[in-house]
């Protein structure tokens, strides 16, 4: 169980069984964070990147402690000012801070801070920007929904107010555009949002190549590739002034550049998906038809009638009826056609109707002599 904001509780959110974290207190974080729950396996932590946020991380890191138990802020190599107030907050319950000499970037920060969670055994992260920008009244929302699809990631999608610079929202629409063309549909809202909940297993499999802006995009993109369903929470996004602390540090010019740098790996990528695409399809065609997958056919009463036939009368009528009963077979049963037709393709041997036809009477002869076989008539 999880504390909300508030005091509300989540139940069953097992987060806080947390060892011992690096420049914090925590050996055992306290009420409500034993690993119990409906699914053992979920553990959610919060990731938190932040560079020169000195006004607003403090209030970020509580807030998201409170509902998690356990928080990784990782300072990326921020100035004076900031790191200060992260030395302060290493000292809370429930807070670990992480610091990177130098600045690396988002996507650097964020990595480190998942690499961090894997050793501590989370199975979740919930990734928050350190900016003040969004809102965490949706945190339960978010932990809620990635613990109903724990395979997904669980995106936010902005629903921003008129503090919304119209040139970020213009490089956002452009960057949601290449990511549906790389996924084929639109299955992610808006790549570029810095609240999500990644599975930690399959973000740490994803290999992606960003360390700056361009991380949040390509890990998106990468986790659809491996098969990730997306969930993506509609959730409100607040430019703050700034006097109220609101600093970005996007880089329009540098960043911008390396976005379009990954969209064009990525498409390239796409594009070789696409043509390996129909080799897929093949080989799931195949395995859906594959022999050993068609179900029985017929009903015991026939085949206890071919038995008494070949007890009765021997083998030769029974091999007759056989001829009725197997092109009968092959007439109306498309998923045994396909699958012979699929073997005799591979062998390189005919695959009309009559070869098929041909097949399927030689399977049934070799099952009649299994049957001698058993009832030791052979
Ligand atoms: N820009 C930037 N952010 C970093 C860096 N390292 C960590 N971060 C953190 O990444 C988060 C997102 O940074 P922002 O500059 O707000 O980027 P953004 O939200 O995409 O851009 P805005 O729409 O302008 O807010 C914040 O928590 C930053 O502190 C870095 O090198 N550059
Ligand atoms: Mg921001």
């Amino acid at each position: 169980m999880v504390r909300g904001t508030g005091g509300r509780a989540l139940s069953g959110t097992p987060v806080g069984d947390t060892p011992r974290v690096r420049g914090g207190q925590t050996e055992q974080h306290a009420a409500g964070s034993s690993a119990t729950g409906s699914s053992a396996a979920f553990r959610v932590c919060a990731v938190i990147p932040t560079y020169n946020n000195e006004q607003t991380v403090a209030r970020v890191a509580r807030e998201v402690q409170k509902v998690l138990g356990h928080v990784i802020v990782v300072n990326d190599g921020s100035g004076p000012p900031c790191t200060r107030v992260l030395e302060g907050l290493a000292g809370e319950p429930g807070i670990e801070v992480v610091h990177r000499p130098h600045n690396g970037g988002k996507g650097s920060a964020v990595k480190d801070g998942l690499g961090r969670a894997a050793e501590l055994g989370f199975s979740h992260v919930l990734q928050v920007d350190a900016d003040g920008q969004h809102d965490l009244g949706d945190l339960g929302r978010f932990v809620e929904a990635a613990r109903d699809a724990p395979d997904a990631l669980v995106l936010g999608t902005p629903e921003f107010d008129a503090s919304v610079p119209k040139v970020r929202l213009y490089a956002r629409q452009i960057t949601t555009f290449f990511c549906a063309l790389e996924t084929f549909g639109r299955v992610i809202r808006d790549p570029m949002c810095g609240f999500r909940v990644y599975p930690l297993g399959l973000a740490r499999r994803a290999k992606v190549r960003g360390n700056y802006m361009d991380f949040d995009p390509e890990i998106a993109v990468k986790l659809v590739w491996q098969g990730a369903r997306v969930v993506n929470l509609g959730t409100r996004v607040r430019y703050l002034a700034a006097e109220e602390g609101g600093v970005s540090s996007f880089k329009m010019v540098r960043d911008n550049l390396r976005i379009s740098w990954m969209h064009t790996r990525l498409v390239l990528g796409a594009c070789l998906r696409l043509l390996v695409w129909p080799w897929f399809v093949r080989q799931r065609r195949l395995q859906s038809s594959a022999w050993h997958r068609i179900p029985e056919a017929g009903n015991t009463l026939g085949i206890r009638f071919l038995a008494g036939t070949a007890r009765l009368l021997g083998r030769s009528p029974v091999r007759l009826l056989l001829l009725f009963v197997v092109f009968y077979y092959t007439l109306v049963k498309a998923a045994a056609r396909r699958a012979s037709r699929d073997y005799l393709e591979r062998v390189g041997a005919p695959s009309g109707f009559w070869a098929v036809y041909k097949h399927l009477l030689c399977f049934a002869e070799c099952s009649l002599d299994r049957w001698y076989l058993v009832a030791g008539d052979l």
